[in-house]
């Protein structure tokens, strides 16, 4: 069995505010939409990620374009750090036509090939194959490409899962698998879906490190993930990082979560990815009152924006509904 080799991949200061830019834009874009909802001005069904954007940030930050990601539902922040302008992302949350799929799916599943996004697929875990597939296109052509594919620890528990990560496995394909452990599938906690406390421990059985993290410490999965990323990128094949986080608000916007303690919600909320590093910035001296400041303008200017545009964008016309099919 490899060991993954330790290596510091150092961030200079424009780059750590770069990364608490974006934890701060994924949460606010989050934020915004659970308050659309309650408005009625989303189309979609809407999975937030509050709580777990240092999983995004720590792993999609640094990406290469060629890179491809493979999100799940809740990953609507991957699109946006990949390069989707947020006003794109929002006139799709609104089923418009100036989204991404321009108003013709449920929202979650439109990808964005130029930007290395494979849409997301309804059934837990069946991005999975697909990424293994990516992963196998890129050993063929002999790029140095990766692919970053993301699941809930309640995914790990369908076939797809295994049967990806044993092809992974075998082929040593250029992918990191990474596992967000929110505690929850749906209402259904983690102790009551696995009889082990890891999902990491799982890559063993396909011939792969695993490593199990903080993953509400964006720099810890920064570090982990440039690690397996420069071990895809020489050929040594796929790594699987679960990050352990939890998610805030329900499985969707319309769970109200009974199923799980305030006493609970309360102290991961202590555990907050954001005044962690912020905290850990200021520390430093990297992050400043001014620029806290004007980060916080930018992000509210930008959400704003995106708000506006994708409220005056136009429905999409019924004529267009048949428009960009095709058949074999
Ligand atoms: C094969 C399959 N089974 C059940 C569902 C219904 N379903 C959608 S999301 C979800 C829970 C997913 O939990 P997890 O994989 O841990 O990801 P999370 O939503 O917690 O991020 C379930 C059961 C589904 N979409 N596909």
């Amino acid at each position: 069995m490899p060991t993954i080799k330790r290596t510091k991949f150092t961030l200079a200061p424009e780059q750590l505010l770069e990364m608490f830019y974006w934890l701060k834009l994924i949460r606010a874009f989050d934020e915004r939409l659970s308050i659309l909802v309650r408005q009625g001005k989303v189309k979609s069904g809407v999975y937030t990620g509050i709580g777990q954007e240092a999983i995004i940030v720590g792993t999609g930050y640094a990406l290469r374009k060629a890179d491809y990601v493979c999100p799940l539902h809740r990953d609507l922040g991957t699109f946006l750090i990949k390069g989707v302008e947020p006003r794109v992302m929002m006139a799709q949350m609104f089923g418009k036509s100036a989204g991404l799929s321009k108003g013709r799916d449920s929202a979650l599943h439109s990808g964005v090939s130029e930007l290395g996004i494979f849409g997301s697929t309804s059934m837990l875990g069946a991005n999975l194959p697909v990424a293994a597939g990516l992963g196998l296109t890129f050993k063929m052509e002999h790029t140095d490409s990766v692919v970053v594919a993301y699941f809930g620890e309640g995914a790990s528990n369908v076939g797809d899962f295994h049967e990806a990560l044993n092809f992974a496995g075998v082929q040593h394909l250029p992918i990191v698998f990474i596992c967000e452990n929110n505690q929850y599938a749906f209402s259904v906690p983690v102790e009551k879906s696995m009889a082990i406390d890891d999902v990491a421990d799982r890559a063993a059985s396909y011939g792969f490190d695993g490593v199990a993290i903080n993953g509400n410490d964006v720099l810890a999965v920064y570090q982990s993930t440039q690690g397996a990323l420069a071990r895809a990128r020489r050929g040594e094949g796929p790594t699987l990082i679960e990050c352990k986080t939890y998610r805030w608000h329900g499985h969707s916007e319309h769970d109200k979560a009974f199923y799980r303690s305030d006493e609970e919600l309360a102290m991961w909320k202590s555990r907050d990815p954001i005044p962690t590093f912020t905290t850990y910035l200021q520390a430093r001296k990297v992050l400043t009152d001014d620029n806290l400041k004007e980060i916080e303008a930018r992000v509210t200017t930008t959400i704003d924006d995106a708000v506006d545009f994708a409220t005056s964008a136009p429905d999409p016309r019924p004529e267009d509904a048949i428009t960009d099919l095709y058949s074999s």
